[in-house]
């Protein structure tokens, strides 16, 4: 336990000092980072937050991470803050982004953008897994950060049997 909290204060520590370069970060049960305004220049390292795990994103940025990760019972406290990363969005935690936020993908790390996890990022019901980084509605928002497209595109099933009916 001594290790992980001189871990957690070290950490914390360099953030406060200045942007820097992280080999990949996992914060872990019992963790937190709380970022203020800093930037955490991930160079295509992952970041994953795990059970118990909480990240303060306050208004800082993560620049281009890799994959990003939120386990299940991860925290994310996304206020004004910014994520960009190349890889994959991965949330399996009850997370839901809110409006001060950006989540943004950018090309790079030799990796494709994806969206994968069980978790509800844009809060309409459905999960990231299925609304994907497609932009049905081409406003530039993929669909798992676009609450305005779930109805459109994941009508329950007897909407569309009905639907069918009618047509
Ligand atoms: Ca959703
Ligand atoms: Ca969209």
């Amino acid at each position: 336990m001594r290790t992980i909290i001189a871990s957690a204060v070290f950490l914390l520590l360099v953030l406060y000092t200045c942007p820097v370069f992280a080999g990949g970060i996992i914060i872990g049960p019992n963790s937190s980072i709380t970022m203020n305004d800093q930037t955490i220049k991930m160079n295509c390292h992952d970041m994953t937050i795990k059970n118990g795990g909480q990240l303060n994103l306050g208004s800082g940025l993560i620049d281009r991470a890799r994959h990003f990760t939120l386990d299940s019972g991860a925290t994310l406290l996304d206020g004004t803050g910014e994520i960009i990363l190349c890889g994959t969005w991965k949330n399996n935690s009850d997370f839901q982004k809110g409006p001060g936020s950006t989540i943004t993908f950018a090309e790079g790390c030799n990796v494709s953008n994806r969206v994968l996890g069980s978790g509800d990022t844009d809060g309409d019901g459905v999960s990231d897994i299925m609304e994907t980084i497609k932009d049905s509605n081409n406003d530039g928002l993929p669909d798992f950060l676009d609450n305005a497209i779930a109805d459109a595109n994941w009508a329950p099933p007897t909407s569309v049997y009905l639907m069918l009916l009618l047509d």
